[in-house]
């Protein structure tokens, strides 16, 4: 789409009555959602806007249920934090997504530095996913169980997990997920599927790992934390998530910013960004089973980007100030064009899910045939920050 047709759509819709949560749904999806944490309520009008379910029908806590927050000493855990957001959802009427269990960063010092054996490593990961599952058990729709478990090139990310177990950690880590809360979904979680589609197979391995383990696996989370002028096209998008959902997973993004460098943003790098939001949320009704889009934290003065990326930011839909910006507006112009057009997955009819047969059930979907997908060329794109 050219500049000028973008500019003509974000200016037809009035971004005050556009609400991202309220058009998600008519749009066929679960939700349209965003982190949340500590620091919001100190800021009242982006607080006021986390609380308003037309716009956010759903949370994913950024830090309060990591494994440092969660079990900050063996056998001793906390739920404060969490318990708030968990509540403020409950109070909202809104979604949890709950995030995550299996994860190399923000280890508290007695995992990442103890010495473990096959068997040691294996109590402390059930004893850890049953008590935080266990504590939040029916409260939250779906849970991160492994996060970021690749390298950018697609090989198995060095951990105390990996360390111990090998590659049978992916389905242990699943299998204690499973007992701990039969009811919630499962997901892999990563970052830079979008980009690397080496990256993206070695997700694939990862979730047939699991499957031939006969573990249950719900679903990929793609985080989408990506770099304005290098997202992937909507096709290309919509190609990755294609990789899961022929598997007879769910596809979610999980962790959505498009972030700009250089600052400051200017009304182009701002126009540009929001066709490349419009691409990924395009990308996400394309696909049938692609359940809903979390941003991570939806205010400029609130992302984690500028002290992570250093030179990058204003990646979000909203800016400083809690103002929409031109991204708000393509994303509600997207949302609001497949109203009535997709049928929510769950209550969708079987033949929906192209040829991929599965059962669409409440119950874990389970494959009975193995598709080609059609071979499109994917964009390899350099980038060279991660997430
Ligand atoms: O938003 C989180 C930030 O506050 C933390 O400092 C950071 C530390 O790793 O984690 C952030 O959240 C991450 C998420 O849990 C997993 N994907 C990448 C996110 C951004 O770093």
């Amino acid at each position: 789409m050219k500049i000028a047709t973008l500019a003509a759509l974000v200016a037809s819709v009035p971004a005050v009555s556009a609400q991202l949560h309220a058009l998600a749904k008519n749009a066929g999806l679960l939700y349209f959602g965003t982190a949340v944490g500590p620091g919001d309520s100190r800021d009242a009008p982006y607080y006021a806007l986390s609380n308003d379910i037309k716009n956010f029908g759903q949370y994913t806590p950024d830090n309060a249920q990591k494994w440092d927050a969660t079990e900050p000493q063996r056998g001793r855990f906390q739920y404060t934090q969490a318990d708030a957001i968990v509540n403020r959802a409950i109070a909202n009427k809104m979604i949890m997504r709950c995030h995550t269990l299996v994860w190399y960063s923000q280890l508290p010092s007695w995992v990442s530095s103890g010495s473990w054996t096959k068997d040691t490593m294996t109590s402390v990961m059930q004893t850890h996913i049953s008590n935080v599952m266990g504590h939040f058990k029916s409260k939250c729709y779906a849970w991160d169980v492994v996060n970021e478990a690749l390298e950018d090139n697609g090989t198995y990310r060095n951990n105390p997990f990996l360390k111990a177990l090998g590659d049978s950690y992916f389905a242990l880590s699943f299998k204690f997920a499973a007992a701990a809360d039969p009811d919630t979904k499962l997901y892999y979680n990563d970052y830079n599927l979008e980009y690397f589609p080496v990256k993206a197979d070695g997700a694939v391995r990862i979730v047939k790992l699991v499957q031939a383990a006969g573990v249950p696996i719900h679903g990929v989370g793609l985080q989408a934390h990506m770099t304005v002028g290098r997202t992937p096209s909507r096709s290309n998008l919509t190609w990755t998530l294609e990789k899961y959902t022929s598997l007879g997973l769910d596809v979610a993004y999980t962790e959505l910013d498009v972030r700009i460098k250089p600052l400051p943003s200017n009304s182009s790098s701002l126009q540009a960004q929001a066709k490349e939001y419009e691409a990924i949320v395009g990308s996400c009704l394309d696909v049938p089973r692609c359940v809903g889009i979390t941003v991570w934290g939806f205010g400029d003065a609130h992302s984690w980007i500028p002290q992570t990326f250093p030179g990058a930011g204003d990646s979000c839909l909203f800016d400083k100030n809690s103002k929409p910006k031109p991204a708000f507006s393509s994303v509600s112009a997207i949302l609001a064009s497949a109203s009535g057009k997709r049928v929510p997955w769950g209550s969708k009819p079987t033949s929906l899910v192209s040829a991929t047969s599965v059962v669409a059930t409440s119950a874990p979907v389970v494959q009975t045939t193995v598709v080609m997908l059609p071979s499109k060329t994917s964009t390899k794109v350099a980038v060279t920050s991660v997430a």
